[in-house]
């Protein structure tokens, strides 16, 4: 296959409700589309880079000028391209793993379109629906808190993340436990605590969590497996994996015993793979993470979650979570899963004249 030009789509995506972290609070997504034109049709990717570098040092504009000044420009350079070859061609640039990630799958979407096979299929996905749970952001007032999460629970979520915090992490879990005796529930620190605050941390395992995600900082996997000693509750990394590698010495060290897998913040589709056989073939148990993505995004999110290894709720909520009107047709709670696509590629069409209304910013790149 042949790439023929790239267009890379900006556009502003209003949040339905802020969505606040231990690193922040966002209101709009600024979302990074992918457009790869290929001598055999084209294909859409997203990039999931935030705003701020406060999740990872990735930030959506120096995402952009990554693709735009090295990404794009190698892989237009070749004769033929096909995405397992992407990983390979962009390894001589250090990191920015959502921006090639984007590049991979907008490539990958054109070759699973031109062949008329689904994403799912492709990865070797073994479920036509998939279950998933909402992420909860941190709000003003624990009353507020159970508002939230009974408004999520009565849309049929029955897994359900709460972001935390210093200062906001006993009270809050205990509060959601007491109200929401059957309801799975875990947390996310996003790196927020250091060593000093296991005693208190272990106090969350009266709550019969599934999971705490990455509660130190990402490159400090001693401390994690120094806590995963101590508390009953699986310890999960998220910003600590970002390959395959990295994913084999966070188990060895017993840092973890569930992964949270992102597509962005690892490279890509073809190394999410990788990590989930990996998971697989180590008992791991892995999820599939979200980064509050459009509909492109969330179709391969999906369509990933679809493998054998996914056996957690995913962080992929239903659009009408995060978006008044997406760019994609919706994805729909049906009881508290998604529905995989089943069409060729990503298996959803990206509506312009949405694109259009939300002021979308495009630029076009050729190489040749
Ligand atoms: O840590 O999982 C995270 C959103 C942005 C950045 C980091 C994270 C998140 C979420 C949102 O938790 C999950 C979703 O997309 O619903
Ligand atoms: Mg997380």
């Amino acid at each position: 296959m042949r790439l023929e030009s790239v267009e890379l789509i900006r556009v502003k995506m209003p949040l339905v409700r802020p969505f606040r972290t231990s690193f922040g609070e966002q209101t709009v997504r600024d979302v990074l589309l992918v457009n790869a034109y290929t001598g055999d049709g084209h294909g859409w990717g997203e990039c999931v880079a935030q705003v701020d570098p406060f999740y990872s040092e990735e930030f959506i504009d120096g995402a952009q000028m990554v693709l735009e000044t090295w990404l794009i420009p190698q892989v237009l350079a070749q004769q033929s391209v096909v995405a397992e070859d992407v990983p390979e061609l962009l390894k001589n640039i250090k990191g920015h793993r959502s921006a090639k990630a984007a590049l991979e799958m907008a490539i990958l979407d054109a070759q699973l379109r031109a062949r008329g096979h689904s994403l799912s299929r492709y990865l070797g996905g073994v479920r036509d629906t998939v279950e998933v749970g909402v992420s909860v952001g941190i709000t003003n007032s624990v009353d507020e808190l159970l508002d939230v999460v009974a408004g999520y629970v009565a849309d049929g979520y029955t897994r359900v993340k709460l972001k935390i915090e210093p200062g906001w992490d006993v009270e809050p879990v205990r509060a959601v436990r007491a109200r929401f005796n059957d309801l799975r529930l875990q947390v996310d620190a996003n790196t927020a605590y250091r060593v000093g605050d296991i005693e208190h941390l272990k106090k969350l395992d009266e709550f019969g969590l599934l999971l705490i995600e990455q509660p130190f900082e990402e490159d400090d996997l001693a401390t994690h497996a120094l806590f995963a000693q101590q508390i009953s509750t699986a310890v999960c990394l998220d910003e600590s994996i970002v390959s395959t590698r990295s994913t084999e010495v966070a188990i060895d060290a017993g840092a973890c015993s569930i992964v949270n897998i992102k597509v962005g913040r690892v490279g890509g589709l073809i190394e999410s793979r990788k990590i989930h056989d990996l998971c697989v073939s180590r008992g791991v148990d892995v999820w599939c993470g979200g980064m509050l993505e459009s509909g492109v995004g969330r179709a391969a999110n999906v369509a990933l979650a679809s493998m054998s290894g996914f056996t957690l709720p995913g962080d992929i909520s239903a659009s009408n979570r995060y978006f008044a009107q997406d760019i994609t047709e919706p994805f729909e709670l049906v009881g508290s899963c998604l529905k995989v696509p089943t069409g060729p590629g990503l298996g959803v069409t990206v509506d312009q004249e949405m694109l259009a209304s939300l002021g979308a910013v495009r630029t076009h790149i050729t190489g040749r």
